[in-house]
């Protein structure tokens, strides 16, 4: 998906034109995967723009980095306003965010701790990530042939850069026969998320999701559904479920921010069908919450 650029971007503090906002070829992360990043959306709401769920964003960014030693040199306060800043000076009403933390210039090898930390945060608007068809309509995934990294190989719960060449393995299996998607299965064999995105099924009326232990990222689309869901009257089981139960579902979704809350209609070439009634609930209520049309959830809406 092509970029669409804006004017600014946030670089260690300052805001820097769009295509001055560049890196040394040997910046740590570039060769080794260190970084930590974020994936935020900005809703257009009738009180303006405003950003879902941003506290919980900052706080799963300083964790991932907790996990690897890297000590981010702003407050968490600091990084907010950043966004906050640049959404406004891009004069954008929705786009897509990306904070990244990253081990910068300065020095080469597997040690880490004395590379500086840098911070970067850019927008742009980025609309639906598996197609505008996709989100009506559903789409076709294939389950990877690729092992979801695993808590005692590269901790899925830190959003690092590096776990996302993973990710991209299983993406390009996918995409090469011509599927939309991929799904992964954890090291013990159970479902557990997509590339860039969290699923769940809905079988006789119940939902039910993969648990923290699946090698999931734990995602914030995933526990706003949860609790959307939960709140609608819709019980959500956070349990380990097998290819089988997917083929078997009566319904099949990713959730993400930059996915949004896309229906599956096919997997592995078995007809999972049409987007059915929980899914096009949940997701009518997920839109309603971002677009600001549902007041009992303002409190996880930031106002730009
Ligand atoms: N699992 C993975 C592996 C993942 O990357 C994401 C987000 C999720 C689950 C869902 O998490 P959350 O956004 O908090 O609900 N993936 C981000 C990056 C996508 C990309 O292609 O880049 C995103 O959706 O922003």
């Amino acid at each position: 998906m092509s970029i669409k650029e804006v004017e600014k971007i946030w670089m260690d503090g300052n805001l820097v034109d769009w295509k001055d906002a560049k890196i040394h070829v040997l910046t740590h992360a570039l060769h080794y995967g260190s970084g930590v990043f974020e994936g935020l959306r900005c809703y257009n709401t009738s009180k303006g723009p405003a950003i879902f769920r941003l506290n919980e964003h900052i706080n799963r960014l300083y964790n991932s980095a907790k996990i690897y030693f890297m000590e981010i040199p702003f407050s968490k306060k600091e990084i907010s306003d950043a966004i906050k800043n640049l959404i406004r000076a891009n004069k954008l009403k929705e786009c897509y965010i990306r904070p990244i933390a990253f081990r910068g210039y300065g020095e080469m090898g597997l040690n880490p701790l004395n590379s500086k930390v840098n911070v970067s945060i850019a927008v742009w608007p980025w609309g639906t990530y598996l197609g505008e068809d996709g989100l009506k309509n559903g789409i076709r995934v294939k389950i990877s042939s690729y092992q979801r990294i695993s808590p005692n190989s590269i901790p899925p719960s830190a959003k690092s850069t590096g776990n996302y060449i993973n990710s991209i393995l299983a993406k390009v299996e996918s995409l090469k026969p011509g599927y939309d998607e991929a799904i992964m299965l954890d090291n013990r064999g159970f479902v557990s998320e997509g590339p860039g995105e969290n699923i769940f099924l809905v079988k006789n009326g119940k939902v039910y999701t993969p648990p923290k232990h699946a090698s999931i990222l734990p995602g914030i689309t995933r526990a706003s559904v949860i609790k959307i869901a939960n709140d609608s009257g819709y019980n959500v089981a956070e349990t380990d479920l097998t290819r089988g139960d997917l083929y078997k579902a009566d319904e099949v979704f990713f959730t993400g921010t930059a996915a949004e809350l896309t229906p599956i209609r096919e997997i592995d070439e078995i007809e999972i069908g049409k987007p059915g009634p929980i899914t096009k609930s949940l997701q009518k209520s997920f839109f309603k919450i971002t677009k600001g049309e549902d007041n009992r959830y303002d409190f996880w809406l930031d106002m730009v």
